[in-house]
């Protein structure tokens, strides 16, 4: 492991981000997409900040390489220079389709379409066309977002119409009432009989 992880230090032109799928985003969402989209920092893994690879101890870059190696769909994975979509994507599609998409950075967004990280409603996959982030719930396509909410809270509305309509209807009455007590007043009307 060891050995592994000397490999990495001195190969500093060994690939960690991949430009394709930022790109890719930016264009199809016309949003400005930063690094921090799938990656731990938004200036991407390359240098010495918080979650850049220079800044890595030695139990990081093992984790790092973990990742690195996920080469097949279904392996967890906890990469210190990912953030949870970073890693969730490594995990659904595996690292050899990550690198296969370079070429195709649309496949991604159909490969990221069954899962919602941020729980807003907007499926990972559509937020990466969106340019939106799908780790921030207040952050997604604002109609797509009302529409969720529409339906997340269509008991409520329905319950806050039909109070609507019956205090509108008990003010009616109220009024009615009034009305028919200020006529009796005037002498122009009077009372049932009891
Ligand atoms: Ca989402």
């Amino acid at each position: 492991m060891r050995g592994l992880v000397l490999t990495l230090w001195l190969l500093p032109s060994v690939a960690l981000a991949y430009p394709e799928f930022q790109k890719f985003s930016q264009v199809t969402s016309g949003r400005g997409v930063n690094c921090a989209m799938c990656h731990a920092h938004p200036d991407g893994p390359d240098g010495v900040k918080a979650g850049q690879i220079g800044s890595l101890d030695a139990a990081a870059l093992d984790r790092l390489n973990q990742a690195r190696i996920a080469f097949e769909p279904g392996l967890s994975v906890d990469s210190p220079i990912l953030n949870a979509f970073g890693d969730e994507i490594i995990k659904t599609v595996g690292k050899k389709a990550v690198l296969a998409m370079r070429a195709d950075p649309a496949a991604l967004a159909t490969a990221m379409i069954l899962t919602d990280l941020d729980g807003d409603g907007i499926m990972d996959g559509d937020e990466y066309l969106d340019g939106t982030h799908p780790l921030d719930p207040n952050h997604g396509d604002p109609w797509k977002l009302a529409v969720v909410n529409l339906g997340r809270h269509k008991l409520d509305l329905l319950l806050l119409a039909l109070a609507t309509v019956l205090g509108l209807y008990g003010l009616g009455h109220i009024l009615r009432w009034f009305g028919h007590e200020a006529d009796v007043a005037l002498g122009k009307g009077s009372r049932p009989k009891q």
